[in-house]
This record gives structure tokens, sequence and C-alpha cells, in this order.
């Protein structure tokens, strides 16, 4: 199975993002009878989504996983809805803050996940994952990239399993924080996507 793996680079005052990290960590570690390729998209309303469709076209995916940094999550969410909006919390890494404007103008208003959810969520947790499902992704830049994707695959007519997958953040992405906050280590969230990346190819 091609599978292309995509994380995002640090935003929001971070030196490092989670998600650009397990990336790595997984495309370096390799799975079984999967041709990983990985991206790293910046945090950037127009270059984002961009890199997200560079990306599609070089690697003539079978399947496509994108993740995400989520900040004070406890668990691997497996995301299934992605929504038309933009209403940026805090500006992308270009300095821009958009609120209340569509993704595509003309398109629908959500899209499901296509990935096998239950099976992915069930593999991460006999892992020993934290894992969980959630109905949303936000509607910031991992909304968006999610978005951008379900309507570029609906738009080709290309039936693979696709979604997004948010994980907690780092201890040491935290661990100076006043209030203490959620975090996953690094090997966790990597066995538990490895075995939900493992559960797609089995599908
Ligand atoms: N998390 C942000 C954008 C990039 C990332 O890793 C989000 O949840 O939208």
């Amino acid at each position: 199975m091609n599978l292309l793996l995509t994380g995002f680079e640090p935003f929001g005052g971070q030196t490092i993002n989670s998600s650009e990290q397990a990336a790595r960590a997984l495309s370096g570690a390799g799975l079984p009878d999967i041709n990983m390729r990985i991206a790293i998209l910046p945090v950037d309303r127009e270059r984002g989504p961009a890199a997200l469709l560079c990306a599609l076209d070089a690697a003539l995916p079978d399947a496509v996983v994108c993740l995400g940094e989520a900040a004070r999550r406890t668990a691997i969410s497996i995301e299934r809805v992605a929504i038309n909006l933009l209403d940026f919390r805090i500006p992308d890494n270009a300095g821009r803050q958009y609120v209340d404007e569509p993704i595509a103008p003309d398109g629908p208003a959500a899209y499901f996940t296509t990935l096998p959810a239950r099976a992915m969520l069930d593999a991460a947790r006999a892992a020993g994952a934290p894992a969980a499902r959630s109905l949303s992704a936000g509607a910031f830049l991992c909304n968006q990239v999610f978005y951008t994707l379900m309507h570029e695959l609906s738009r080709r007519g290309a039936r693979i399993p696709a979604g997004f997958i948010h994980i907690p953040q780092l201890p040491e992405q935290v661990a100076g924080a006043e209030a203490a906050t959620a975090s996953m280590a690094l090997d966790t969230a990597v066995r538990g996507l490895a075995a939900a990346l493992s559960a797609l190819r089995a599908e």
C-alpha cells in the first residue's frame, strides 16, 4: 500500500510539532507492507493546502493520513468530520488570521473521514496507546488541510481511505507550562499510530 502521511511544522510559538516528530519517526522506522511517503506541511492558509496537493500528486497514494498536534488533548484522536470553515483562534505562521470564512465557497458544509476509524481506534488501544474518536478537528489549519484533502479526493472521484488524526503535544512541549496540561510521549504516540496505520492496511 502506498501511504501518504503528513505532519505539520511548529506553530504558535513552539519550536517543535508533535505531528512532525511522529511522521518522521514512523517513516524512519517503516511499517510492514506499507510504502510510506511523508510531507511536512506549513501552518499557512495558502502554503499548507498547496503543499498537501503537491504531495498528493507526487505520491499517487492508496491511502492518506494527515497528522496534526492538538494542545490539551489526552489521546490520539481520529477525526470524523472536516468542516467548510476557517475561524482561526491564532494567526497562521504567515501572521494572517481568518474569521468566519469558508474554505471552499461552493463546497459542501462538511465531509466525513473515509478512514476505518473504529478499526484504527481499536488497534491503537490494543497497542497500549490512549485513543479516541473526535467530532471536531477545530477551524484552523488542521481542519483546513483535512477539508482540502477530502474535497480534492471527491473532485477527483478517488475512493481511497483518507482522513486526519490529531495527537497530543509531547511532554517536553508542556514541561515548562505553569498549569499542568496533557501530553503523550512520542514512543506511545508512534506505537499507537503504527498500529492504527497497520489496521488501515488490513482493511
Ligand atoms: N495543529 C494545528 C495546525 C497545525 C497543527 O499541528 C491545528 O490543530 O489546526
